[in-house]
C-alpha cells in the first residue's frame, strides 16, 4: 500500500525549503510535454505568489549536454526545481550549488541525500497511473498556499491526462489523480462527464473530428476533407445548407451511429477493441473556459500544450498555463494544426513506405532521415502506433536528433520488462542516456550505435 503520510511529509520538506529561499531567484526546469508544462505552470504561479524571480528551462531529456548546460547556469539560483524529470540524475543535481527540489514520477535511480526528492515510486505509490508531475506540483502548491491552491486542480488534471493516466474504468483518473479531480469538481472548477469523447461540441463536427488526437483517427485526424467524406459515408450530413453541423446538433441516433462507426473504423485500422472504445468515456471539462475554446476539454487542453511543447513553442504553452488567452491562444491553436499535419504525414509514411521491421520481440519503426520530423515528435508517434501493435512486443520508433538518434519505446501487450529501467541501462552501455516509466520510455544514443542498441534490447526482450 502506498505510504501517503511520507509523501506528504516529503512535500512539506519541499515547501519549507521554498519558504526559506522566499523572494530570491528560482530556476524551474521541466519537461516539454503536457504534464511537464502543466507542472511548470502550477509551480511558477506558486513561486511568483511568493515573490520569487523565476526563470524557466524547458528540456526534452536530461542528456549530458542538458546537464552541463544546467551546471553552467545553476550558480545564480539559490533554489532549483526540477519537474517531471530528475529522479534519475540525483547525484548530478546534488553537485549543483543551490537547494534542489525534484518533483518526478518517472522510475527513480540512485538516491542522494542532498536533493529533496518527491517521487511517488519512493513511497510505493504508482507514479505511472496514480499521479503525474502536475499532480505533485498541485500537492506542493497546497502545502504552500492551503486550500486556495485548488485553483490549480484543472491544470493538474490536464497534466495527468496528457500522460495518459486515465487508466480507470471508462478512462477515468484513479488514485491521487481521482482525488485531485474531485477537489476541482467540489470547487466547481471542473465537471466530469461520461460521453462521446469528441471535443468541441459547439464547433463544426468536421473540424472537431479532424482535430482528434486521442484517439488518433487515421485518414480523419489532420484532414477535414477526410472527416467530411467519413461523415457522408456513414449517412450523417455534415452541413445544413451553408451551416456546418456541430456534435450537439446531431440527433440521438446519428450520435450513436457516429460512435459505432468510429469504433469500427479504429478496429479496422488494427486498434484493439478496448482502445477503439476510448471514443466513449470520462471527459473532464474546465468550467472557466468557454465552451467553444480548445481549453474547455481537459484532454484537448493537454494536446494543445503537448503540441506546442514538442514543436518548441514552450513560451506559448507556458503563457497559456499561466493564464494568457486571446492572441496567444490563437497562435497556440495554429501550432496544434501544424503538429497534426506533421503527425498525419508521419503516419502516411509508415503506412506507405516500408519502415517497419521485426527484430526478435521488437517492432522497429525507422523514421530516420525524415526531415519534416524532429526528435521531440518520436514519443507521440510511438504512443499512437503502439495502439495498433499486436502481441507482446516492444515498439521502438527511431528519429534523428541533434545529439544522435532518439529512440522512443512502448511496451505492447504483456511483454515482461520495465522499459524505463531497461533503456536507462542499455543507453548508457552505448554512450547515451535513457529512462522513463514501466511501459514507456525514451533514449538518445549516438547515431552509430543504433544497431548495437537494438541488438542489446532485442536480446533482453527475448530473455524477458
Ligand atoms: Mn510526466
Amino acid at each position: 500500500m502506498g505510504d501517503y503520510e511520507n509523501l506528504k511529509s516529503a512535500l512539506a520538506t519541499a515547501a519549507n525549503a521554498i519558504d526559506d529561499a522566499k523572494g530570491q531567484r528560482a530556476l524551474v526546469i521541466s519537461h516539454y510535454d503536457a504534464d511537464g508544462l502543466s507542472a511548470a505552470s502550477i509551480t511558477i504561479s506558486a513561486l511568483i505568489a511568493r515573490s520569487f524571480i523565476v526563470h524557466v528551462l524547458i528540456l526534452e531529456q536530461l542528456t549530458q549536454a542538458a546537464l552541463s548546460r544546467l551546471e553552467g547556469v545553476a550558480q545564480g539560483y539559490p533554489l532549483i526545481l526540477a519537474l517531471d524529470m530528475g529522479s534519475s540524475a540525483l547525484p548530478a543535481f546534488s553537485r549543483l550549488e543551490g537547494r534542489v527540489i525534484v518533483l518526478d514520477h518517472h522510475q527513480p535511480g540512485e538516491k542522494s541525500g542532498e536533493v529533496i526528492e518527491v517521487n511517488p515510486h519512493r513511497f510505493e505509490i504508482n507514479g505511472s497511473s496514480e499521479i503525474s508531475s502536475s499532480g505533485l506540483a498541485y500537492l506542493l502548491a497546497k502545502e504552500l498556499e492551503g486550500e486556495t491552491a485548488v485553483k490549480y486542480a484543472p491544470l493538474a488534471v490536464v497534466g495527468a491526462l496528457g500522460d495518459r493516466q486515465d487508466v480507470g474504468r471508462r478512462f477515468k483518473l484513479v488514485g491521487l489523480n481521482e482525488e485531485i479531480a474531485r477537489e476541482g469538481v467540489n470547487a466547481r472548477l471542473l465537471e466530469e462527464r461520461m460521453e462521446l469523447r469528441i471535443p468541441g461540441a459547439k464547433r463544426p463536427l468536421v473540424k472537431s473530428l479532424a482535430s482528434m488526437l486521442d484517439p488518433f483517427l487515421p485518414g480523419i485526424t489532420g484532414d477535414e476533407g477526410g472527416a467530411l467524406s467519413f461523415l457522408k459515408s456513414i449517412g450523417i450530413e455534415p452541413a445544413v445548407g451553408e451551416n456546418f453541423r456541430t456534435l450537439s446538433d446531431l440527433k440521438t441516433d446519428e450520435r450513436k451511429r457516429l460512435a459505432s462507426e468510429l469504433v469500427k473504423r479504429l478496429i479496422s485500422m488494427g486498434y484493439s477493441v478496448t482502445e477503439a472504445e476510448r471514443i466513449y468515456g470520462a471527459t473532464y471539462v474546465i468550467l472557466s473556459e468557454p465552451e467553444d475554446s480548445p481549453l474547455h476539454d481537459a484532454r484537448e487542453y493537454a494536446q494543445l500544450l503537448n503540441a506546442n511543447g514538442r514543436l518548441g513553442f514552450h513560451d506559448l504553452a507556458l503563457a497559456i498555463g499561466l493564464g494568457a488567452r486571446g492572441e496567444v491562444l490563437l497562435r497556440a491553436v495554429d501550432i496544434v494544426g501544424q503538429y497534426r499535419t506533421i503527425l498525419a504525414k508521419a503516419f502516411k509514411s509508415v503506412r506507405e513506405e516500408n519502415l517497419t521491421k521485426d527484430v526478435a520481440g521488437c517492432v522497429i519503426v525507422d523514421l530516420r532521415g525524415k526531415s519534416f520530423l524532429n526528435e521531440r515528435m518520436s514519443g507521440a508517434i510511438a504512443s499512437i502506433l503502439s495502439l495498433s501493435i499486436k502481441g507482446n512486443k516492444l515498439l521502438l520508433v527511431l528519429v534523428d536528433s541533434p545529439e544522435g538518434v532518439k529512440v522512443s519505446a512502448r511496451k505492447c501487450g504483456h511483454a515482461k520488462l520495465n522499459v524505463g529501467k531497461l533503456l536507462s541501462r542499455l543507453a548508457s552501455e552505448v554512450g547515451g542516456v535513457g529512462g522513463g516509466h514501466e511501459n514507456a520510455g525514451g533514449a538518445t544514443i549516438p547515431a552509430n550505435s543504433v544497431d548495437q542498441f537494438v541488438k542489446l534490447l532485442a536480446r533482453e526482450v527475448e530473455e524477458g
